[in-house]
């Protein structure tokens, strides 16, 4: 039977670190300083009681799911389908400030969609939000979705005016729709693509298919091993998705990368793929000013908690994101991981209540981003 655990260290001779260093094929949910609570199947489980960890089961996957993922849990959340049309929308009504644009097609050939947002003035200050990289987080396309519709609908707002006028803001909610509609109509804890591997399993994690570092690490977080949940595919790159949002990239010239994922409320800035911290300090005082001051206004606004801190701290990826937009080219670029806290609450299946104020806490942290690396470059 499939089972969230939480494993500890029973012993010193083996340490949770190790744990995210071993190729063990673990769908890692969370990571804190004592513990991990991961999903899997009984074998995987057996075998990390036999290498000395303390394993606890917390709970049958299926009754999590039947918790957590009910009828009235979709309700809220887009489709890719309803996606489309609440950006079409936007922008046929919205014609002066908003154009639809198709940055790429998935493996299914579905089309990406990226929102883009300001006067048509050839500005070269541009920002780009993306959410859903990853199938089961939900939230991750609401909370852009709804930072494009405020941007779009209170345009005459004299601040968002403002940054409207000098700059453009690419709102892109759904990076990867097959695996969103996978993970809608069958499987709700899918993470992955939908790409089919040579080994007939399936989906590359696009968040580990960006080509900064690519392929450079083989652990749990961050796999070479096609059925792991973190697969980073045969070659940066190898994915329409990712493909798509670099092209989009290379183009735009963007000054600031943000990309929603969930669950476990942090702020996360590069890199992702070392301990070491960036070397250049001016980039590297930037990002963690900005994540404190987004974790500053996100608790103003209903008390919830978000963590800045180094993506590695979490756990080490090669390939991500933010590391290739930071990497490549210089973009200050922050992973910002939804709610809820923890497992307990739904964990990937954040109840539809929670939709509302998750974008409230987020609204003054993107805001804060598009005054700090927009503003200064408006004069
Ligand atoms: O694993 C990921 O891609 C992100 N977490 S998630 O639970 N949404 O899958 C975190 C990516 C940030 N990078 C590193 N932690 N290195
Ligand atoms: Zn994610």
């Amino acid at each position: 039977m499939e089972m969230i655990v939480k494993v500890t260290s029973a012993t010193p001779a083996a340490p949770l670190s190790d744990l995210l260093r071993l190729p063990l094929g673990l769908d890692i949910w969370e990571v804190k300083p004592d513990h991990l609570i991961l999903r899997a199947p009984e074998a995987p489980i057996e075998r990390l009681t036999q290498m000395g960890y303390g394993v606890e089961p917390m709970q049958p996957v299926a009754e999590h799911l039947s918790a957590f993922a009910t009828a009235e849990a979709i309700a809220g959340y887009h489709s890719a389908e309803t996606l489309e049309q609440d950006l079409r929308q936007l922008a046929e009504s919205h014609p002066e400030i908003a154009e639809l644009r198709e940055i790429g097609r998935s493996v299914e050939n579905r089309p990406i969609w990226a929102l883009r947002i300001g006067d048509r003035k050839g500005s070269q200050d541009k920002l780009l939000f993306m959410g859903c990289h990853h199938a089961r987080e939900w939230i991750a396309v609401e909370v852009p979705f709804r930072l494009a519709r405020e941007l779009v609908e209170q345009a005459a707002d004299p601040k968002i005016a403002g940054w409207l006028s000098t700059g453009e803001i690419w709102v892109a909610p759904m990076v990867n729709p097959d695996g969103h509609e996978h993970c809608r109509t069958r499987e709700r804890l899918w993470r992955k693509n939908r790409r089919r591997n040579p080994d007939g399993s399936i989906g590359v994690d696009p968040n580990r298919n960006y080509g900064y570092m690519w392929g450079t690490l083989n652990v749990p977080t961050s796999s070479q091993v096609p059925s792991d949940e973190t697969y980073v595919g045969p070659r940066a790159f190898s994915e329409p998705e990712t493909r798509a949002v670099r092209d989009l990239v290379a183009r735009e010239m963007f000054r600031g990368v943000v990309t929603y994922h969930s669950y476990s409320q942090l702020i996360l800035y590069p890199w992702g793929y070392t301990d070491k911290p960036v070397i250049d300090s001016q980039d590297r005082e930037g990002m963690i000013g900005l994540a404190n001051q987004m974790r500053d206004l996100m608790k103003g606004v209903h008390g919830v908690v978000y963590t800045a801190q180094q993506s590695s701290a979490l756990y080490p990826t090669a390939g991500d994101t933010t590391d290739w937009t930071y990497g490549e080219y210089g973009i200050p670029s922050f992973t910002i991981e939804l709610r809820p806290k923890s497992h307990l609450e739904g964990g990937f299946i954040l109840p539809p209540s929670q939709i509302e104020p998750t974008w409230e806490e987020n609204r003054p942290a993107a805001f804060r981003f598009i005054e700090q690396l927009l503003e200064p470059a408006a004069g």
